[in-house]
């Protein structure tokens, strides 16, 4: 069996990126051991310890794996860029969440591969399916495979399909001649750096595989779905109306620009730009209806409100000040604070310069 069956059978289970890695410890695994040492994963607990550990080598999910089975699921859909969206009375949800949650609709194509193989090549082998959660450095392996290269911003940019895609392995025990990664094609470009609003992108030490990488401590996209509790003061007016993830540094990207579409009914989007008003007042039910099944459900309805609140302090409207008011009443303490420092942002637009 070659790469190529492989993309063939990919392509009939819905994947549009596919290549085959050696399931070997990648070389920059050292990297990532020093980016968690950093305090770069911020409380992300699931990135360290023992998780940490099993990243190293991907034999340790499954002792028998010898190749990696890399798959992108292209998510775009033609709808606007957050850089280029102005209505100040809504706040911005990032594009991957605005469909169906993407872990079980690709665990589902996955599985329909794997099923594929097994009568592709009649042989018996042992398989392990793995989305996002598992403990793999994804990335680096779908640059092993071929899929694309690590851009500025660290998101895997393919040259025909820009990067908004979502990786997907399946590791298995079958020896397949293995891809190889293309060229770096950022050239001299910085434009990922300069337009994100926290400055999360900063310059990689010497000993780093990349020229740079992500501070998540500072990244909205980390601030709004991973960090449970308060948002640090400091960083809250860097977030704009960013209410879940944010899309700023592949909003920008050159390679973004004739990034193809898919009408995958799953990934067709529901919200993606929701009235802040109406936000501030939906209830935990209410939160549930709307985002159940999406990846905005990761938030929880407490964290949502929080984002809610900081992005109508950003905003500065009049007309949030009741909505905020009645946040800042709340009986959870992390949405009554960040309403009330939303109201101080709208009282600071008030007064002159
Ligand atoms: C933790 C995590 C985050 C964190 C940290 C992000 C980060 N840059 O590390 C936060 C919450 C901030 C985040 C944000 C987002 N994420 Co995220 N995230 C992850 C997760 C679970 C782990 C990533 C990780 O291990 N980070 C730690 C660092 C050190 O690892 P790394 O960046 O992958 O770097 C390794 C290699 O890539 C390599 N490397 C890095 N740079 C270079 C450069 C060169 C030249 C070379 C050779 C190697 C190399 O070295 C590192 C060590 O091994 C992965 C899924 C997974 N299991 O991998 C999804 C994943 C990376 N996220 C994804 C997405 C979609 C996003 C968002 C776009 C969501 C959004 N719209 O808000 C943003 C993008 C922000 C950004 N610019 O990265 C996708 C990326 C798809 C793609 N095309 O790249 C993934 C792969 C999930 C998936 N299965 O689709 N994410
Ligand atoms: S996702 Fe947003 S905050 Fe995070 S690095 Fe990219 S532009 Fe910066
Ligand atoms: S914006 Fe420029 S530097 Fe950033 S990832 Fe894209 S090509 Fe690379």
């Amino acid at each position: 069996m070659t790469a190529d069956d492989v993309r063939a059978l990919a392509r009939e289970c819905g994947f549009e990126l596919c290549g085959v890695a050696q399931a070997e410890p990648v070389a920059e695994r050292e990297w990532y051991r020093q980016w968690v040492a950093a305090g770069f994963a911020g409380e992300m607990g699931y990135l360290t310890g023992r998780r940490a550990e099993l990243r190293e080598d991907p034999r340790r999910l499954l002792a028998s794996a010898r190749s990696i089975i890399c798959l992108g699921r292209l998510y775009n859909t033609p709808w606007p860029y957050s850089t280029r969206f102005d209505q100040e009375d809504r706040g911005w949800i990032s594009r991957y969440a605005w469909g169906e949650d993407y872990h079980h609709e690709m665990r589902r194509g996955l599985e329909r591969l794997d099923a594929s193989l097994r009568e592709w090549t009649g042989a018996a082998f042992e398989s392990k399916v793995c989305v996002d959660t598992a403990p793999l450095v994804e990335r680096s392996y779908a640059r092993m495979a071929g899929l694309g290269w690590i851009g500025n911003n660290t998101c895997l940019i393919n040259q025909g399909s820009g990067s908004w895609f979502f990786l997907g392995e399946l590791l298995v025990s079958l020896n397949i001649p293995p891809d190889e990664p293309p060229p770096d094609r950022c050239g001299t470009c910085t434009r990922c750096i300069e337009a994100c609003p926290t400055g999360a992108i900063i310059p990689a030490p010497e000993s780093a595989a990349g020229r740079y990488t992500i501070d998540s401590r500072l990244c909205i996209s980390y601030l709004t779905i991973e960090l449970r509790g308060p948002v640090p003061d400091e960083v809250r007016s860097g977030m704009g109306g960013h209410v879940f993830g944010c899309d700023i540094c592949q909003d920008v990207c050159p390679w973004n620009r004739r990034a193809p579409s898919t009408s995958r009914a799953a990934y067709q989007p529901r919200h993606h730009a929701p009235r802040l008003e109406e936000m501030a007042g939906i209830t935990e039910e209410e939160f549930r209806a709307m985002f159940g099944g999406t990846p905005v459900s990761r938030a929880r309805y407490s964290g949502f409100l929080r984002n809610v609140a900081i992005a109508m302090g950003n905003r500065g409207l009049e007309c949030f000040r009741a909505p905020l008011e009645r946040l800042a009443a709340s009986d959870d303490p992390v949405v009554a604070e960040h309403a009330q420092w939303g109201l101080r942002r709208i009282r600071r637009h008030d007064r002159p310069d």
